[in-house]
């Protein structure tokens, strides 16, 4: 049974925007094969690897004909008869022809494509689940979801500063009672947004959350609060955020501008520690703009035992950065986007660097997405005990979701489910 590539084959599909993206399947010499949908981002980090897209008026210039022409053309030829077995010098080689710090050469996209199908045709070749390839014998720990039902920021159109209002179904004791709890929050507040808003007011965004014509931030957690109470959860399940505050900082004036207010950074970590105070919330993420280590360390050294601070636009799951971070005390948690850093072995190795420092690790999803479940098995692969995967609604946000419930049943009694207070010791 032969693990060498026979065919790697890139074609453009669409993402759940509606923009264009690649499917790279891989094929090898045993009949194994793999594919893989690359996702996007709409709320960037400044020194994620470079997404290539074509330019010019065609799809806005959002096609990826160049990344798939990369594929096809550049990529394959070197691959084709290499072991699928050997994923980090299949990275390595990629990264070679690449030869940029970022991938713009090739593209991130295109590069990530290829690693992860790769991977996948591997471990299809194997008879193994993705999770198991990529874990080995001891992955076990299904992810507390992070469930992200406000949507505000760049991804919906209202005037919510912060991106992200997210529930986080933690104490249970099994994935699928924490998903299906949340599922009812979900459900509750869709009935109370409809009652208080009307019927505009439950449309969706990027990830599938409610988009309420809300202006301030204290509003947005009140219908959490409400809504998890309401359905008597209420100590069971708490509230994340993610503020990416790129998003609302004016680099003229050097402010922040939410509800309303021109924030400096002082004010700012302030107004994060009086919410702290007032609501269950654990986790927040990105709660400066990515230039802002100072307040990102200052914020940590004040509230890090307490809450987990998520660093993304920040680390953009960049082992270098990260290693930045570690060094300067800077947040206690690593996002980790596969596509922000483009190949399968820098993702790992963003990870385990994040575990022995003692960060933990939320495997996410981007706002643009295809029904890949790629995601929901590295969860559980690397033991992350965190998944950040949108609302529980739209295809391609449910499809981790569903699979999460697939990996869970298949590990029987070997499934762990811990929540996050116990994970984190906060
Ligand atoms: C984020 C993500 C995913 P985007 O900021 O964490 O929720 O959004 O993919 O738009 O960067
Ligand atoms: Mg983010």
């Amino acid at each position: 049974m032969s693990f060498r590539i026979r065919d790697i084959r890139a074609r453009q599909i669409l993402d759940s925007r509606g923009n264009p993206t690649l499917e790279v399947i891989t094929s090898l010499e045993g009949g194994g094969t793999g594919s893989f949908s690359v996702p996007s981002g709409a709320s960037k980090g400044e020194k994620e690897a470079i997404e290539l897209r074509d330019g010019g008026k065609f799809l806005k210039g959002k096609g990826v004909l160049r990344a798939i022409r990369n594929v096809n053309e550049v990529i394959r030829p070197a691959l084709v008869g290499k072991s699928a077995l050997r994923q980090h010098e299949i990275d390595s080689i990629m990264l070679e022809i690449d030869g940029t710090s970022n991938k713009s050469r090739l593209g991130a996209n295109a590069i990530l494509g290829v690693s992860v199908s790769v991977a996948k045709a591997a471990s299809n070749q194997l008879g193994l689940p993705i999770y198991r390839y990529i874990g080995g014998v001891n992955a076990k720990l299904m992810p507390v979801p992070f469930m992200n039902i406000i949507n505000g920021g760049a991804h919906a159109g209202n005037d919510l500063a912060i991106q992200e209002f997210m529930i986080v179904p933690s104490n249970f004791r099994r994935f699928k009672e924490a998903l299906f709890a949340g599922v009812e929050v979900y459900m509750t507040l869709r009935d109370l947004l409809k009652g208080k808003y009307g019927r505009t007011s439950i449309n969706v965004g990027d990830e599938g959350g409610f988009a309420p014509p809300m202006k301030e931030t204290e509003e947005a957690i009140e219908y959490l609060i409400k809504s998890i109470e309401e359905s008597g959860y209420g100590g069971k399940i708490f509230v994340a955020l993610d503020c990416a505050a790129n998003s609302f900082y004016d680099e003229k004036i050097e402010k922040y501008k939410i509800d309303g207010k021109e924030l400096g950074p002082a004010d700012l970590i302030d107004f994060y520690l009086e919410l702290i105070s007032k609501y269950p919330i654990v986790s927040i993420e990105d709660p400066f703009y990515e230039g802002d280590w100072d307040s990102l360390v200052e914020f940590t050294k004040e509230l890090g035992n307490k809450v987990q601070i998520v660093g993304d636009d920040f680390f953009v799951s960049n082992p270098d950065l990260l290693r930045k971070g570690i060094e300067l005390g800077a947040a206690n948690a690593l996002l980790l986007k596969v596509n922000q850093i483009g190949t399968l072995t820098e993702a790992l190795s963003s990870a385990d660097l994040a575990f022995r420092n003692g960060y933990s690790v939320m495997v996410s999803h981007r706002s643009g997405e295809t029904i890949d479940e790629f995601i929901a098995d590295l969860s559980v692969a690397l033991n992350s005990g965190q998944i950040k995967a949108g609302a529980p609604a739209r295809g391609e946000r449910i499809s981790k979701y569903n699979r999460l419930l697939e990996i869970e049943e298949e590990l029987g009694s070997m499934a762990e489910f811990i929540p996050l207070s116990s994970q984190l010791g906060i």
